[in-house]
């Protein structure tokens, strides 16, 4: 294997091949290394991870920059044996913003549209006449207030619900009412018809949805999670699914993934499941960027996007 910088790459589901051939267009005078396949430590200055085997980056002496190749940078946290000083930096990609909005506005139709019981009426061969609603008597609000909460509820505005957002820190976006804090919560569950958490995984929002929160949404709430498996209290959602305070839940994030085969989630008839597959990081979109925070790094500037890991964002 050549000497000179290279990148090591390790991740569980990304596109490889299309990682290896989008960095070689946009970084070609850095090798792309593919874990376990890791040459000479020495050569390493930046790491593409996603769910990374702990313990695996110490091992590079010249580390300059690790790249979460996802939105959510709590995989890369739980590391407790991350290198002291290493920026590490997260993935703002278009493509990524995107196919979650799609993911959001294809679900939240669906709810709106009362899919999930009108498929259980079909499975039933009944006919079950459910008037359609109009948007403006539907209220969806988002929780976390980000790059891809912005753009959801930005899409949502198109149909015409009336749209809350809610973060930790005051937020302002056009045509949709933002509430923050701990304060905040309880005003802004009380319109939200359809909730949708975008929250990140930190302490903070650890079992932030809890059977309290639930029990502030009006009764026959519905629930999307494309946050963290973390922030929602899974017995509590279970238990207002079964006393249907919540109508129904969408999840494609989980506290264990994959998700074992024994879990309540799984064969509960108001949940609908997706494998953590609600969005992708699309080298196509995202390489360049990475390419140019990777130089940034390497000439001693500060990178775009830089994670602060006492907040977990
Ligand atoms: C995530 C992702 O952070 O899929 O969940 O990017």
């Amino acid at each position: 294997m050549p000497e000179g910088p290279a990148l090591i790459f390790i991740s569980e589901y990304s596109d490889t091949r299309g990682w290896q051939r989008q960095l070689a267009k946009y970084l070609p005078e850095i090798e792309t290394r593919i874990w376990p396949d890791i040459g000479r430590k020495e050569d390493i200055v930046a790491a593409l991870v996603w769910k990374h085997p702990h313990g695996v980056l110490r091992q590079f002496p010249e580390l300059k920059v690790i790249v979460n190749l996802g939105a959510g940078v709590n995989f890369v946290l739980a590391d407790p044996e991350l290198p002291a000083n290493v920026p590490i930096v997260r993935l703002v990609d278009q493509g990524l913003t995107r196919r979650i909005t799609e993911y959001a506005v294809l679900h939240t139709l669906a709810l709106h549209r009362r899919i999930p019981e009108l498929a259980e009426a079909q499975r039933a061969a009944k006919w079950r006449y459910l008037h359609p609603i109009d948007p403006v008597e539907c209220g969806v609000g988002v929780m976390g207030l980000g790059n891809l909460g912005t753009s959801t509820l930005e899409e949502l505005g198109h149909f015409g619900f009336r749209r809350a957002g809610w973060s930790r820190t005051p937020k302002s976006l056009p045509g949709v009412t933002c509430f923050h804090g701990a304060a905040g919560l309880a005003p802004f569950l009380s319109d939200c018809n359809i909730l949708i958490c975008l929250l990140p995984g930190t302490p903070a929002t650890e079992d932030l949805i809890d059977g309290k929160v639930l029990r502030l949404l009006p009764k026959g709430a519905a629930f999307i999670n494309l946050g963290r498996g973390s922030n929602v209290v899974d017995e509590d959602l279970l238990a207002a699914l079964d006393d249907g305070h919540i109508r129904h839940a969408v999840l494609d994030v989980f506290r264990t993934e994959p998700l074992p085969s024994e879990h309540a989630y799984w064969r509960h008839p108001k949940v609908t499941i997706t494998p953590h597959n609600s969005s992708a990081t699309n080298p196509g979109t995202a390489a360049q960027q990475v390419a140019e925070n990777i130089r940034r790094v390497l000439a001693g500037e500060s990178p775009f996007n830089l994670v602060n890991p006492l907040v977990g964002y």
